[in-house]
């Protein structure tokens, strides 16, 4: 069984906070992201998420992604792909790399349509 289990509220290195509800039986997961940060003078609004995680890996430090849509306040996309550890104090943390779409008019301004970083979550009392 997975010691990690992603259900319950999170926060980042940049002090976005990520709600994850009710893991299904299948893995699949919904949930709600609240960034702390945005390229934009727009308001920041709560978008909303949907993922999947590993439960049947050999590990008990499951992988998983999610997509968060932030259409309430952009045309953009991101995308999280991760794994939840464990540490020897029973901290659990995940490890994150993102992909972040922008939408532009045409395939010429392709190139500069995605950024990309990583996050560090931790989880909220
Ligand atoms: O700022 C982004 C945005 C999209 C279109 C106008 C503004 C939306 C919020 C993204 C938040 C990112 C970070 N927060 C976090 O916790 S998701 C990955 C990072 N981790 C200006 C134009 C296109 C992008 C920026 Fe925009």
């Amino acid at each position: 069984p997975c010691k990690c289990i992603l259900s319950g509220q999170w926060q980042n290195d940049l002090g976005s906070q990520v709600h994850i509800f009710d893991v299904e039986a299948d893995g699949s997961f919904s949930g709600e992201y609240r960034t702390a940060v945005s390229a934009t003078q727009a308001p920041i609004q709560p978008a909303l998420l949907c993922g999947s995680q590993q439960l049947h890996g050999e590990g008990q430090q499951p992988t998983f992604g999610f997509t968060v849509n932030w259409k309430s306040f952009s045309d953009s996309t991101t995308v999280f792909v991760g794994q939840c550890f464990v540490d020897k104090s029973g901290e659990e943390s995940l490890h994150t790399m993102w992909l972040l779409r922008e939408e532009v008019n045409s395939g010429k301004d392709d190139w500069k349509a995605t950024r990309t970083g990583c996050n560090v979550f931790t989880r909220i009392a």
